[in-house]
Formats: C-alpha cells, structure tokens, sequence
C-alpha cells in the first residue's frame, strides 16, 4: 500500500449529488456552462488542490499514527480525519461536474476526471453513512493488524511468527494449524464487510458508475468494460509456463508428502507452499529444486552471516537506488519509520511505504525479518518512496504513478538487479555461480514472480463479482476458492467452515487495496527490467542482467517517474520502453531457459488440474 491510497483514495473522494441522478448531473451542468470558462476550470483546480492538502496531510499523520499504534483514540481520530477528507473531496468533485460541457484542455480535463474517479470506497452523500463507511474501514484494518492466533490461553502467535513458520516450517499438520489458526481472524469481519460494500456501491452511483468495480476497472485510461480483456490477453501469455511450474511443484510435493497429502490430479492444497496466502512459493525452493546440485545464493543466510540488522539491511537497499543517482533518503525517514514491530503495541505489520506531505517526509512502515523475501520486500517499499518524491513537483492530483501498477512495479524491478553479480559486488556472496547454476536461479525466481501472477489476477476477480453484487454474501467464501481453483489450481486443504471469510485473511481485502496493480506489476517490472538492462549496456542473458550502478538506467527510470500520473500510463511505459503495450514477452524471454527446463521435468507426468 502506498500513501495515496490512504489519502487521495482510500480517504474516499465522492460526489455530493443528494438525490441527483447521473442523468440530472449531466443537465445541472449544461445549464452552468455559459458562465464558466477555461480559466474558471483551471482557477476551481487550483482551488480545490490547496483545500485537499490542508486535509490531506494531517489525515495522512493520522492514518499513520493508527497504523503504528492501533488503539481505540487513534482509530477515532483516523476515522474522523478520513471523513473529513472525503467529504471535501466530494463538495469538489461535485464542483468538477459543472465543467462536463465546458471546453477545456487536455490537461484540465485529465484532472477534472482524476477528482472524480480517484476514489476506492466512495461514501454516499448521507453524513451518517458517510462517517458509518469511514468508521468501518478504519476497524477493519484494525482487526487485521490486531490479528492473532491462540493455540491456547498463553500460546499466541503474530502473523509475522506465523509467516515465518509457513516459509520454513515443513511439517504438514504444523503448517495447516498455522493456516487454518490465521483465518480465523476474518469471520467477524464479514458483516462489516458486507455493509462496506452497499455503503460504498450507494457512494459509486451517486458519482455516475453502476457500482465500485466499474469505478476501479476505470483508472486506466481506456473504457472500464475493455480492462479485463488486457488482464486476460498477459495473463494468457504467460500461462502456459505457469502450468508447467504448477505441474512440477505438483509433483515435487506429491514426492515429499505423499500423493495421498497431494493428489496428483487435483490443485495444491494452499499450506504446502511456503506463504500463508500461496501466493508466492520461493520458500519451498529446497523442496522442488533440480536434482542436479545447483549454486543459488542463500541471500538470508548471507544476510545472517554478515551480521545484517534491519536498519543495515534498509541502508543497503537505499545504496542501490543511490548507485542509480537518486538522491539519498532524508534524515527524517531513518528517525520516522517504523523498521521492526514494536512489542509493547499493536501495528499494522503489512508492508507499506508513505509520503507524509509531498515534500519530503518519506517513510516506511514494516515488520522486517532478516531473510532474503524480506530484503526485496525493502526495494519494494522504496521503489514506492522514490517514485512518490519524483512526481512531488506535479500538480496534487497527478502525484500517482502512472497507473498503480506502475507504483508496485518500480521497486520490484529494482530487485530483479539483485542477481549473483550484484550479491558479489556488495560483498554478500563470494563467488558469481556460472551459468550451469541459472536453471536453479531461475527457478527460484519463478516460484515467486510466476507462482504470484494468478493470485495477483483472482483477488479482483473475486472482488468484482463482490462489488456488482454478481456474488452474494452468502457464496462469498465458495466463489473465492472456486477462483483460488481456476486461477491458481490450489485447493483449501481442509473444508472450510460455514462462517469462514478467508478473503478477509489477506491484508488487501479489510485494507480495501485494489489487488489489481500486483498482477500489473509482475508483468511491467520485466518490460522494465529489460528496457533498463538495454539502456545500461547489458549484453548477457537478461536474468542475469544487474543495472546497479548504471546512472544511465537511473535517468531513463526517473524520467518516467517524474510523469507521475500527468499522462496516460501507455505514454510513461512508451518513455521508457519504447512501446505504449503491456506485453509478457519480457516475462516469458526472462524465463525462456526454466520453461524448456520444466517441459523436460514434466514429460511423463500427467499436469493440469
Ligand atoms: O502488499 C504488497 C506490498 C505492499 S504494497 C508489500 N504486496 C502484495 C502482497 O503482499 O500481497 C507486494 C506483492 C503483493
Ligand atoms: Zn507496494
């Protein structure tokens, strides 16, 4: 999660229509058009950015101070700062409306349609409501973050204990104690939940949309009913090494746990591999590698033996980004963020990355452990900081990335640069393995980036269905893991009760963080991996291509962060790519040796689900 989702989104613009239809909006505004101009639209744009930052920052030192310490007075005061916010928010877009029928320029009205459509869960016009929508997401978050599991009255277990067991431990009643334990954090989310989403589909129809999943389907500067037709178009082109991964893992588990744990003509029941949400499987990588021995470098055991701390392992990642040429991080943040979960409160551990004023108060929020997932997770949360500080010189409502999956791309493709090459050079590694090793390497990082593309794909897939309505409350746990199956083909391991809610088990769905962006990600930080590998002169194999230290590769980067959202997010990939397309060939050129690799492994083995 980033700040604007805590701000310009999840704050929960609206429009104040009470009572008006669409179609009455549309009317109101035509009668206005006479008097107002081009320049009235500009003025009202300026106008309104000045209102929402004297809002805006405060709501953001709120939502941080409750994310770092859940307690009853800063649940208030984050839940009044929000509606605060919104509704704001919503006296301006309503004002934005009066411009539908005016001529203005393309920027101008690139701006009035961000006021509209920047919003997560619109509240309706009712202030009652309004503040009942509010009150909801901030104790939703906080359910999650005060999440725990009790084996028994003085056995109680954090998610970070429980995310760290799911990685390592591998012992197949452990593991399914620990997952079935975690969800049942999320049952008594469910009525909330329920009512969240009438409450914001009410705020979406006063805007105009059918509902909340069309307002979200619409941030992407092409017609919202076009947009799952690009998700499908990627997510077929790297399909087909998905399955080849799955059928491996399949059988890899099928020979650790016994086919009878893992039936071989059936998804993957969802504790076996190595996250609590399956979502991504590095940390089975000793359970399905080659049998070939292969060099992969243990980054947390290097960590470890180097004597990393988290703040060291922080600086390091900072180092990377400095290597490229972007500024240090300010003092402010190594005194601001909160680097380890703190033992006399509770916090929100889920990963994120903030901007407290769109000047310089940059931080991040986290619950690091030592290992080599959590060390990318760090790039990840800075990739974010730095993004936010390139776009702060942009108008407010083009301080975004280009669209959000740009913003959980920048990061991660920085990591990508985390290659042996890279390890040697930092001194965390002593030796580059050659290129009989990068089967090995690859693998590993398929397990995370290709095991994770379906799951980024079915959460609004689920979603959607949620916020039509096309999905009752009732179904709501059947459907998800009927997508869980399609998708992912991984299976709960265990029926699941009447009254489970497991959607609610993972940080986006309280959060109300749109889940899209992930799947996004995972496919452009490759096209930028591999754009940013031409520009620094890497002649090798992509995978292992390292851009650290190329200010070449850091200019043609920051030049596209710099745009923030100011143009349509095919104009910022066409600035570093060459290409307005979202294309997975990237993907699948990275990968090309591990799928030819795989299809040897698989021969014999019979695949699908
Ligand atoms: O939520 C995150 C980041 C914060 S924006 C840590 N991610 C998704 C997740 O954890 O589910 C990164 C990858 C997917
Ligand atoms: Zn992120």
């Amino acid at each position: 999660m980033i700040n604007k989702s805590l701000t310009l989104s999840a704050l929960a613009i609206s429009i104040v229509l009470s009572g008006c239809s669409p179609a009455t909006q549309h009317q109101q505004s035509s009668t206005t058009q006479q008097t107002l101009t081009a320049e009235d639209a500009k003025d009202f744009l300026k106008q309104s950015q000045r209102e929402l930052e004297k809002l805006q920052f405060p709501g953001a030192q709120a939502a941080w101070s409750y994310a770092t310490n859940i307690n009853y007075d800063t649940a208030a005061v984050e839940a009044y700062m929000s509606e605060k916010y919104s509704s704001k928010a919503s006296e301006l877009a309503k004002e934005a409306a009066k411009f539908n029928s005016v001529e203005v320029d393309d920027d101008t009205r690139r701006q009035l349609n961000l006021l509209r459509n920047s919003l997560v869960m619109p509240p309706p016009a009712d202030a009652d409501k309004s503040e009942r929508l509010a009150k909801i997401s901030s104790e939703l978050g906080g359910m999650y973050g005060k999440g725990t599991y009790c084996r028994n009255e003085d056995e109680c277990f954090s998610l970070p204990d429980m995310t760290a067991a799911m990685a390592t431990e591998r012992d197949a009643d452990l593991l399914l104690e620990y997952w079935k334990g975690w969800r049942e954090v999320s049952p008594p989310m469910k009525d909330m939940f329920v009512e969240q989403v009438a409450l914001a589909n009410e705020g979406a129809k006063e805007l105009g949309f059918a509902n909340v999943s069309e307002l979200w389907r619409g941030k992407y500067d092409m017609p919202a009913d076009d947009f799952p037709a690009e998700l499908d178009r990627t997510w077929n082109q790297v399909k087909p090494l998905y399955d080849a991964l799955h059928c491996h893992v399949r059988a890899e588990l099928g020979e650790y746990y016994g086919t009878d744990v893992v039936p071989q003509d059936q998804p993957i029941p969802a504790h076996l591999l190595g996250n609590m949400w399956a979502q991504s499987w590095g940390n089975i990588y000793d359970l399905v590698k080659p049998q070939q021995e292969m060099q992969v470098p243990d980054v947390t055991k290097a960590l470890v033996d180097q004597g990393y701390d988290e703040i060291k392992m922080v600086k390091q990642a900072e180092s990377f980004f400095s290597s490229l040429g972007f500024e240090p991080l300010p003092e402010t943040f190594w005194e601001r963020s909160q680097f380890t979960k703190p033992a006399d409160r509770d916090v929100v551990c889920h990963a994120s990355a903030w901007d407290l004023d769109d000047k310089d108060d940059l931080r991040i929020k986290m619950c690091i452990q030592k290992t080599g997932e959590e060390f990318n997770v760090i790039h990840h949360e800075l990739g974010h900081n730095y993004y936010q500080r390139a776009y702060k010189n942009e108008p407010l409502l083009y301080r975004n990335s280009a669209n959000d999956g740009f913003h959980e791309a920048i990061g991660d493709t920085i990591a990508l640069s985390i290659t042996p090459k890279y390890l040697k050079e930092i001194g965390l590694i002593n030796e580059i393995p050659d290129a009989s090793n990068d089967i090995g390497m690859l693998l590993k990082v398929a397990l995370d980036k290709i095991a994770f593309i379906p799951f980024g794909l079915m959460v609004d897939q689920w979603r959607w269905k949620v916020l039509t309505g096309e999905v009752k409350p009732e179904d709501y746990n059947k459907v998800w893991w009927e997508l869980r199956n399609q998708y992912q083909g991984v299976m709960a391991p265990v029926a699941r009760p009447a009254d489970a809610f497991d959607p609610g088990a993972k940080y986006h769905v309280p959060a109300n963080t749109p889940y899209t962006r992930y799947f996004l990600a995972h496919i452009l930080q490759f096209q930028f991996h591999k754009a940013l590998c031409e520009i620094a002169g890497d002649e090798g194999p992509i995978h292992r291509c390292s851009i650290y230290g190329s200010k070449e590769a850091g200019t043609a980067l920051n030049n596209m962060l710099e745009m923030g959202m100011s143009k349509p997010w095919q104009q910022a990939l066409e600035t570093l790519t060459g290409s307005p397309k979202m294309d997975a060939s990237a993907v699948i050129d990275y990968f090309a040796p591990l799928q030819t690799w795989l299809d040897e492994q698989n021969q014999g083995r019979s695949c699908g689900w």
